[in-house]
């Protein structure tokens, strides 16, 4: 028999909704627990084009919106060969955004539509679960002040929450809704609790594609 493969598992949310704080809590706990489990985080800034978002999201430079746009969802198509390879492995991989903030962030620019934003990211590896950490963006924004980063407002951060809840409708994705506003201990024991079920589900069946 095929060995078991690890599950793709995705946080996704809002800024400072605890999305990187928990994903490196569940790795941990997943890691103690004898389970190989791996984080990965988009946009990936240590490839070629992860560096042109990175000076993108900086400001330091300009890029078209439709141009942006492909370069994220390009960030996720160099990663999935190791992505694969890892999940066959048994690797379980938790991923902090995915698709999912590619379609909120862009489609909340005005002008660009949800379907020409799903487009580029039809095919890849479908995950097992998306956590969408979900909290008031009043409640959020008394972590800390705005970084200088482009979308750091208050006002794009609305936007991109209606987008989410537009994009949550979708049942052909398995989401579960985490409340981000108890403490870190109680929204590491939801994730993790959600994450030994999925992946206990999904050890013997095949990887799907996603939006397709
Ligand atoms: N973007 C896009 O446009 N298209 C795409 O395809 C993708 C992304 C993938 C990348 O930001 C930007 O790119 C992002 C979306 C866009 N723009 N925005 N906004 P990033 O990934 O570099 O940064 P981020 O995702 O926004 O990370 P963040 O601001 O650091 O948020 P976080 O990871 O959700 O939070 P955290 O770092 O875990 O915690 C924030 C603080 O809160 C920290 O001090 C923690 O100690 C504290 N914290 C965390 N949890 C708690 C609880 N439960 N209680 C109290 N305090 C807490």
């Amino acid at each position: 028999m095929a060995s078991k493969r690890g599950a793709l598992i995705v946080l996704e949310g809002l800024d400072r909704a605890g999305k990187t704080t928990q994903c490196q809590r569940l790795v941990q706990a997943l890691q103690q627990s004898g389970r190989p489990a791996e984080m990965i985080r988009f946009p990936d800034r240590s490839t070629a084009i992860g560096q042109v978002i990175s000076a993108y999201l900086e400001k330091k430079s300009e890029l078209e919106d439709h141009t942006v746009h492909l370069l994220f969802s390009a960030n996720r198509w160099e990663l999935v060969p190791v992505m694969k390879k890892k999940l066959e492995q048994g690797v379980t991989l938790v991923v902090d955004r995915y698709s999912f903030s590619g379609v909120a962030f862009t489609s909340a620019k005005l002008g660009l539509c949800q379907d020409w934003c799903m487009n580029p990211e039809r095919g890849l590896p479908k995950p097992d679960l998306v956590m969408f950490l979900k909290m008031n963006p009043a409640e959020a924004a008394a972590r800390g002040q705005f970084g200088t980063e482009r979308y750091e407002t208050s006002s794009f951060q609305k936007a991109v929450q209606e987008k989410f809840e537009r994009i949550m409708k979708d049942p052909s994705v398995n989401w579960k809704v985490i409340d981000a506003s108890q403490n870190i201990e109680e929204v590491h024991n939801d994730i993790k609790a959600h994450s030994l079920d999925i992946i206990e589900r999904t050890e013997n069946t095949p990887l799907g594609e996603l939006w397709k």
